[in-house]
């Protein structure tokens, strides 16, 4: 396992639209752990394999609190089956674009299907934080960061502040 560079904003590779991907396989569970371990150490709830550079249909998530088990979660191929109409707002942050965080409103439930960690075909109706996590992830996979969600100005504030962060930190 490896911890990976984590890309950030306005990189423009996390621009890319992801790729589907073919098996599960050994070498994409590889790409799975280092995920996790990169998702741990920085630390966040979710991953995107594009945010360290991977434009492959892969994510990893753990939701679980501090002083929980850990509760790994792999989303291969992932797809969004069907939104409620009701949505929910919640202040999100991302790991590509560090220390910002604003409130993006999105439906409040979904139904999604994925493969697992074995390439089992896996379908849920989520709400809370699963369903907001997962619909950022995912976002991810289409070349779209929560700041996309916002109006241009707070998005254009936001850009300037990474982009001289980045000057300033290398
Ligand atoms: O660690 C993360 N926290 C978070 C908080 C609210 C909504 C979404 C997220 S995902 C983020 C990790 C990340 O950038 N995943 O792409
Ligand atoms: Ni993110």
């Amino acid at each position: 396992m490896a911890i990976r560079p984590i890309l950030t904003a306005p990189d423009p590779r996390l621009k890319t639209i992801s790729k589907p991907v073919e098996t599960v396989d050994d070498e994409l569970r590889a790409l799975m752990d280092d995920m996790l371990e990169t998702m741990y150490d920085a630390p966040g709830i979710g991953l995107a394999a594009i945010q360290i550079g991977v434009p492959k249909r892969v994510i990893v998530m753990d939701l679980a609190g501090k002083d929980e088990e850990p509760q790994p979660r792999y989303f291969v191929n992932p797809e969004i089956t069907w939104t409620s109409d009701e949505m929910s707002s919640y202040e999100e942050g991302c790991l590509s674009v560090p220390e910002m965080y604003e409130d993006v409103q999105r439906p409040a439930r979904i139904k999604a299907r994925w493969l697992d960690y074995h390439g089992n075909p896996v379908e849920v109706e989520a709400d809370g934080m699963l369903a907001t996590c997962l619909q950022h992830e995912m976002d991810h996979l289409e070349g779209v960061l929560f700041i996309d969600h916002l109006s241009k100005l707070k998005r254009d504030i936001i850009l300037r502040k990474m982009t001289k962060a980045k000057k300033r930190y290398g």
